[in-house]
């Protein structure tokens, strides 16, 4: 850097903070008369994670065998994209993206419209699909980082949450409750073996960094084969590895051929799997950031490498079901296709508000399609509100099992809806949490944002907790006499809390607190309680 370019840089920058500064001084934040309510959980408690009672409990004594059912257990298969949007498919709408094996799988099976992420990232959003239960009781609540981080990237991450503490900055700063998932949760592939399935998790595994912490492997999570990335395919050092054997130490770029690795090794697993049913959780790399397709596929879609990448995973999916068809698994194979949550930077929402790391619907509402010939009409859709947290009582229930009875399951078994038996959702009401807070909820159609964390880069404008977003409000407040003679102050730009009619505002556009205020009192109401009833026992245990 030339000095002249230097000085221009460092007056620049006293400039702004200068600004900044007598901004704070004369509006005072935080004393605005519509200043955000409170932060949330004031009554968070992390000792209470800490100090866990359970350890790892064997499911056997807490997992019950329902009579009923004299059906043989079907396999289950849950392909699992990261980062790939509500709008990223054919039969979503996409018109970028070519997805016809994934659009077949819809026209034979059930499309659902309404279907949640537990949360708007990566690690929480496995938490909630491995247990049941909303990730924040699991205490993996936010993305998980390397174990093995060098000095500098931990010192940057703490340096970045002491800015996004002044408000400066929002993207790389939530950090989990624990690193990686706790043997004290029951994993529904621990659930799948006690009725004798066999288990392989291929793919991205994320969900605690075994490199550096054996406990975290997913063969200590009930999966009995494994072939996959320890972490994120952006957070480097990823390993890969098969079962307990280190393959490559760092994979870095060198990316393409794994989801062609990735679908072989699916094809391995059930190959071998077949003397009992099988669960393959097949989480895929795709189209998460880097993104890296095979060179068969680059340049193949419209939408971009996202959209090479998710063409790449269709081509996977179509050889799936055609090895079900040739196999004879095809009629009691449960077969499901979804997102791990809404996309980042690249990738359609469609009409969705928000993106990846937001509790608008952009970064919840996913795909999923479900595909089981002996239970599924085809060309079935399904509006009712579900969750991913709904898969672990789904799939025991195929199985033949209740729920682990010794803890608070969230879930709900989407069994009824599968087979076209109710068109109702299981749920009375779904949260959305970001990282440690509860931020919002959905009740029928209608949804409640008590205030929302923008997971934007590098500032978050639209947080009125932070400085931009307090100077932001501030700006575009009015203050003036109405028509008779009192003054006024309107905020233009946000006002929380929202309050959405989902089925006729899916795009969140609309704010109708003022019109249903007696509605959104009820909603922050329920909220609330549910809230503070979940902290009471963030963990969840029952008396068994
Ligand atoms: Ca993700």
């Amino acid at each position: 850097m030339h000095i002249k370019q230097f000085r221009k840089l460092v007056l620049y920058s006293l400039m702004v903070f200068a600004v900044i500064g007598a901004l704070v001084f004369i509006i005072k934040p935080g004393k605005s008369d519509n200043a955000v309510p409170e932060l949330f959980n004031p009554d968070f408690d992390r000792t209470q994670y800490d100090a866990d009672t359970k350890t790892d409990v064997d499911p056997e004594t807490v997992i019950k065998a329902m009579n009923k059912t004299k059906r043989k257990p079907p396999n289950i298969i849950l392909i699992l994209t990261d980062d790939l949007g509500y709008e990223d498919l054919g039969c979503y709408g996409s018109k970028a993206i070519s997805t016809p094996n994934i659009d077949q799988m819809a026209s034979e099976g059930m499309r659902f419209t309404n279907f949640y992420s537990s949360a708007g990232v990566c690690s929480p959003s496995r938490a909630g699909i491995m247990t049941g239960r909303y990730p924040h009781r699991t205490g993996v609540s936010f993305v998980l980082f390397a174990g093995t981080d060098s000095i500098a990237r931990k010192g940057m991450r703490s340096f970045a949450r002491t800015l996004a503490k002044l408000g400066a900055l929002d993207l790389p700063v939530g950090q989990s409750i624990l690193n990686g998932l706790p043997k004290s949760e029951i994993t529904v592939a621990e659930g799948l073996k006690l009725a004798g399935y066999n288990t392989g998790a291929i793919g991205k595994w994320h969900l605690g960094d075994f490199t550096t912490n054996p406990d975290y492997h997913p063969h200590e999570h009930g999966f009995d084969f494994f072939a996959g990335f320890n972490m994120s395919n952006d957070d480097w050092p990823v390993a890969y590895w098969e079962d307990k054997k280190e393959i490559v130490n760092d994979i870095q770029l060198d990316q393409a051929h794994y989801t062609g690795l990735f679908h072989q090794k699916a094809i391995e697993f059930m190959d071998k799997a077949q003397d009992k049913p099988f669960f393959l959780y097949l989480a895929h790399k795709d189209p998460h950031q880097p993104c890296i397709p095979s060179k068969t596929f680059e340049n193949t879609s419209n939408g971009g490498r996202h959209g090479d990448t998710i063409q790449e995973v269709d081509w996977s999916v179509g050889k799936i079901m055609a090895y079900l068809e040739s196999k004879g698994l095809a009629d009691n194979t449960l077969v499901l296709f979804t997102s791990d949550n809404g996309p980042w930077y690249d990738g359609s929402p469609g009409n969705l508000r928000g993106r990846k790391g937001q509790s608008f619907e952009g970064g919840f509402r996913v795909p999923l399609v479900a595909w089981w010939p002996d239970r599924i009409k085809p060309d079935s859709i399904s509006q009712a509100p579900g969750m991913n947290i709904d898969f672990l009582p789904t799939f025991l229930e195929v199985a033949g099992l209740n729920p682990p009875s010794d803890r608070i399951i969230d879930g709900k078994s989407l069994v009824a809806t599968l087979s076209g038996a109710s068109k109702k959702s299981p749920h009375d009401t779904l949260f959305f949490f970001h990282e440690n807070d509860l931020e919002g909820m959905r009740q029928g159609n209608m949804k409640f944002l008590r205030y929302i964390n923008h997971y934007t880069h590098p500032i978050p404008v639209d947080k009125p907790s932070a400085l931009p977003g307090i100077l932001v409000e501030k700006a575009y407040q009015y203050t003036g006499k109405d028509g008779n003679g009192n003054m006024k102050t309107i905020s233009a730009l946000s006002s929380w809390p929202k309050l959405y009619d989902l089925a006729l505002d899916p795009g969140e556009n609309y704010n109708l607190v003022e019109k249903y205020p007696e509605q959104a009192r009820q909603m922050r109401v329920h909220m609330e309680s549910w809230e503070k009833e979940f902290h009471r026992n963030p963990r969840g245990w029952l008396e068994n």
